[in-house]
């Protein structure tokens, strides 16, 4: 059987002959209005982009080729005697747009394994940083330490034609994926374990031998790690970490210098550092209130405490989704079936059953309801890894899965260059006064 390159070649060529055939025949037709309030608030709702890889349904949620959380649960090869998917064959499914056999994913696992050395000068330039420095410090400089070793921009540097692009960006991308976990554990255990760092273990799958050099040898916490790396690889493309990287690239950045632009996307509060402020808030209430286990009275006090001192609730809110997202609720399904009882868990439940009518009442934000970040910090402390500050670092290594296919889309694609227009406030002014 031809490989995943091979195969993502073919896919790549057949879907750019439909969209030259599209755009040939349909290019001139219009699929939106903008308005002035888009312009000056986000861009909301302005479908500007096109992203393969998944799609978001604002009630729905995600779905990754047209196969929401519990179908993928269903659909996708396991690990033996496991019960949650293994990322690789979601990047399978993201890349080739079908759903892979064992085989499929056996092959990325052992083509990744393939790829995984991290070259000296990466984990010396780590070192070189203060140990305090948070670790998406680390994680993004130690992004751009491996960047010597892109194939993209040696091959750019010697020339290469246009129509070889994909396959640099396909070789990074395949290399970047592979090394991340090792550099992701290596700041772990550096900053958080002594610099008691482990080796890897070469007959695990990707997720749980991220899990082993983590340093958590517990199968449950590999089966958690594995609902991790798949629940967060990809939310479509305009999110801030999806769309940083698609836009970087469109400057033929080589995918070293778009991930750890999207990863810098990704450690704001309003996006992926929002798995660490969860758990935060979560801690900080229990320690004010002195209890483990708040009552529903306790929880909505504190709530309206935070949005009085002008606070966001950390973990709930989209700005896209209108309801509870279904990657909350997988890791609820997770927790309801491995650790029902835990009491940090149980408040997470207990949040949120109160924030939402609490947000609503307020009548301004969209969407009430929790999204991924409102619970993963609790599974994680449940297994001892609680050290929060590190979340976003989990969250940065499957999102590399979901930004790094689209990377592969958009050079087999030939996107160009993406520059929208912009106006200044006084071009506004003038435009409405000669209306
Ligand atoms: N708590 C308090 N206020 C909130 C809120 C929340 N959780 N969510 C939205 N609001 C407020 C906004 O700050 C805004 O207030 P303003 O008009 O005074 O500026 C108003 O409600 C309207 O906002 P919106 O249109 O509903 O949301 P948005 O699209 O502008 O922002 C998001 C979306 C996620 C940034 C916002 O809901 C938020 O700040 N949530 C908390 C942080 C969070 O959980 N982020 C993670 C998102 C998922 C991810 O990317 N990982």
């Amino acid at each position: 059987m031809a490989n995943t390159k091979e195969r993502f070649k073919e896919k790549a060529d057949g879907v750019a002959a439909e969209i030259k055939d599209i755009l040939k025949e349909h290019g001139s037709k219009k699929i939106g209005e903008v308005t002035l309030s888009q312009i000056y608030q986000g861009m909301r709702g302005i479908t500007g982009l096109v992203t393969e890889t998944s799609l978001l349904d604002a009630q729905e949620g995600i779905r990754f080729r047209g196969f929401s959380i519990p179908e993928l649960q269903q659909k996708l090869p396991k690990a033996n005697g496991g019960t949650e998917p293994l990322p690789e064959g979601l990047f399978h499914l993201m890349l080739l747009g079908e759903l892979p056999t064992e085989e499929d994913v056996h092959d990325i696992t052992a083509n990744w394994q393939r790829r995984s050395h991290v070259p000296n000068h990466v984990f010396a330039a780590i070192e070189a940083l203060p140990k305090d420095s948070h670790p998406m410090t680390q994680f993004v400089i130690a992004i751009m330490a491996l960047q010597t070793e892109s194939k993209f921009a040696d091959r750019y540097a010697k020339g290469m034609a246009k129509k070889d692009y994909w396959e640099a960006v396909f070789d990074d991308s395949m290399d970047l994926i592979a090394r991340l976990p090792r550099v992701a554990a290596y700041i772990y255990r550096r900053k958080y374990k002594d610099e008691d760092h482990i080796h890897p273990d070469g007959l695990l799958d990707w997720a749980g031998n991220f899990a082993h050099m983590l340093g958590y040898e517990d199968e449950t916490f590999r089966e958690l790690m594995r609902l991790y790396m798949t629940i967060h690889a990809d939310h479509e493309g305009g999110n801030v970490s999806a769309h940083t990287t698609h836009l970087v690239g469109s400057a033929l950045s080589d995918p070293y210098l778009c991930l750890a632009a999207g990863m810098n996307g990704l450690a704001g509060p309003l996006h992926g550092l929002a798995n660490q402020e969860v758990i935060k808030w979560i801690l900080e209430m229990r320690e004010e209130l002195g209890v483990e286990l708040p009552s529903s009275a306790q929880i909505d006090a504190y709530v309206r405490k935070t949005l009085s001192e002008g606070r966001v609730v950390p973990g709930y809110g989209h700005a896209v989704l209108r309801k509870t997202d279904p990657r909350f609720s997988a890791q609820m399904a997770f927790g309801k079936r491995h650790l029902p009882d835990d009491p940090l868990v149980q408040t997470v439940w207990n949040i949120y059953e109160t924030v939402p009518p609490i947000l609503q009442s307020l009548g301004k934000i969209k969407n009430p309801w929790p999204n991924v970040d409102a619970h993963s910090g609790a599974l994680l402390v449940h297994y001892g890894l609680v050290e929060y500050e590190f979340y976003t670092v989990l969250f940065g290594v499957s999102r590399a899965l979901g930004v790094l296919a689209s990377l592969c889309w958009d050079r087999a694609l030939g996107f160009p260059l993406e520059r929208p227009k912009s106006v200044t406030t006084e071009l506004v002014k003038d435009w409405l006064k000669g209306e």
